[in-house]
């Protein structure tokens, strides 16, 4: 019965898709101010949020369309059509599960009933009361030790998982820190520069650990998934506002980012808490195709990134001053409408999770007005296989594993 379901499901989000990718190519215009378009070129002359509305959709509108919808026919995957093999629930761990995106992509697994999730996070009383706030019961979730700003810390989170006796079915590198107002560097417990040192060089050693893992698991659809963000991506507007993302030559990792004989800067310069954010989630896409290009064919897995949207009241803005915080919502909401709820950002992530029409490897997913997903464009700098690579080698040195 359960693969007579299965065979149905399939063949129902097939057709559902079809007529999603219709609605898709009618719709792209519209959907430009959700991240969805590419820019040639913008003047990157914007004064922080006050811009002027109508030269800001008079740029945007009239900005080319490259991005592509997704053609991604869900394949059928012998296993997934094994009724014995879909019978048990996917084990996912999902870093900075106590709030926001992480937090809604939790309760969004838990509900379809076939996700056990683990926590990972920092704090445990948080992440304890957070999964009960939302309505997640006891037998779907654990809350697992986890603090991403020390690689001690990563290896005892590794340790705990792999005594829990658990599988590991999927993996979500979500948690991240961002620190627009510092005007001086912190530092992680290893003295790598804090955002780079937890939203990179932390999920970097934590997913490197757990491939493995992910490798035994006999899981239909086994995914790594690292969250990405169109402020990253400097082919887009919201990535043209200063200060950009730019890793230079690396020569500040290479130097360990710890402002002591090396700047805490990826590309050398002076420090700015925005564009160390920034940067860090270029590594995160970075890190997501060296990933695909050295695992995916012998592994199987689906390693994927995405921009959820803008989730413009998460916890995430903490750090920046009242009133970025009091207009920020606002103005994603009514100027440049790429504005999510946490619950339909959690819904898309769980979609690059768990949904059957997403397996492809190496795509950095959005999705447009409609919520349809399609496989968007990263930057230059951000698809640079070369620049991938060396990062790759850089954090390996880093973190310990070469
Ligand atoms: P939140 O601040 O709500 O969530 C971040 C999570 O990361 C929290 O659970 C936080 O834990 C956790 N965290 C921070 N530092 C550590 C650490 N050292 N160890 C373990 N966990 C840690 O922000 P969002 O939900 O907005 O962000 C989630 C992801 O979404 C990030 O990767 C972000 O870059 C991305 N994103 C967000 C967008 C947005 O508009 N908000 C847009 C695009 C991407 P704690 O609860 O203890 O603070
Ligand atoms: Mg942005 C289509 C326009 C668009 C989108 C989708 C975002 C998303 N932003 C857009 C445009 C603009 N922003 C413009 C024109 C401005 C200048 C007024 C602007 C400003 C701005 C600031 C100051 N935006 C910001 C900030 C932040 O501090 C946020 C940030 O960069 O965090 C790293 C941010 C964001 N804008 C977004 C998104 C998704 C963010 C935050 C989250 C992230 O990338 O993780």
């Amino acid at each position: 019965l359960v693969d007579v379901a299965d065979r149905f499901a399939l063949l129902r989000c097939s057709k559902e898709e079809e007529a999603q990718r219709g609605k898709l190519n009618s719709s792209f215009k519209e959907s430009s101010f959700n991240g969805a378009f590419v820019l040639k070129s913008v003047k990157s002359d914007f004064s922080p949020l006050l811009i002027g509305t109508k030269e800001l959709q008079r740029k945007s509108l009239s900005a080319p369309v490259r991005a592509q919808t997704a053609t991604v026919a869900p394949s059928v995957n012998e296993a997934a059509t094994d009724g014995k093999k879909t019978l048990r629930k996917g084990n996912v761990v999902i870093t900075g599960a106590s709030s926001g995106l992480g937090l809604a992509t939790a309760k969004a697994l838990a509900d379809t009933g076939k996700w056990h999730i683990i926590m990972a996070c920092r704090n445990f009383l948080k992440a304890e009361k957070a999964a009960k706030s939302v309505g997640i019961t006891k037998e779907n979730y654990t809350v697992m030790h986890l603090d991403l700003s020390s690689l001690e810390s990563v290896r005892q989170f590794v340790d705990t998982f792999r005594r829990s006796g658990r599988p590991l079915d999927a993996l979500v590198c979500n948690a991240a820190v961002y620190l627009p107002t510092a005007k001086e560097p912190t530092y992680t417990a290893e003295g790598f520069e804090l955002s780079v040192g937890t939203n990179h060089l932390g999920h970097f050693l934590l997913s490197r650990l757990l491939l493995d893992d992910l490798k035994k698991s006999d899981y239909p659809q086994k995914r790594l998934i690292i969250v990405g963000s169109i402020t990253g991506n400097t082919n887009t507007l919201a990535g043209n506002v200063p200060p950009k993302a730019n890793l230079g030559d690396l020569r500040g990792l290479a130097g360990g980012l710890n402002g002591l004989n090396s700047s805490a800067m990826i590309d050398g310069g002076d420090f700015d808490g925005a564009k160390a954010y920034k940067d860090s989630k270029v590594c995160n896409m970075l890190t997501m195709q060296e990933f695909h290009r050295r695992y995916h064919e012998e592994s199987g897995i689906t390693f994927s990134s995405l921009y959820p949207g803008c989730i413009a009241t998460t916890g995430l803005f903490r750090e920046h001053i009242p009133l970025f915080r009091i207009l920020f919502p606002p103005f994603q909401k009514y100027i440049t409408k790429g504005y999510v709820s946490e619950e339909e950002a959690g819904k898309r992530l769980a979609q690059v999770v768990s949904d059957s029409s997403l397996t492809k490897s190496g795509v950095y997913w959005s999705w447009n007005k409609n919520s349809a997903s399609f496989e968007n464009q990263l930057s230059q700098e951000a698809s640079d296989a070369e620049k991938a690579r060396k990062l790759w080698e850089v954090s390996e040195k880093l973190v310990g594993l070469a």
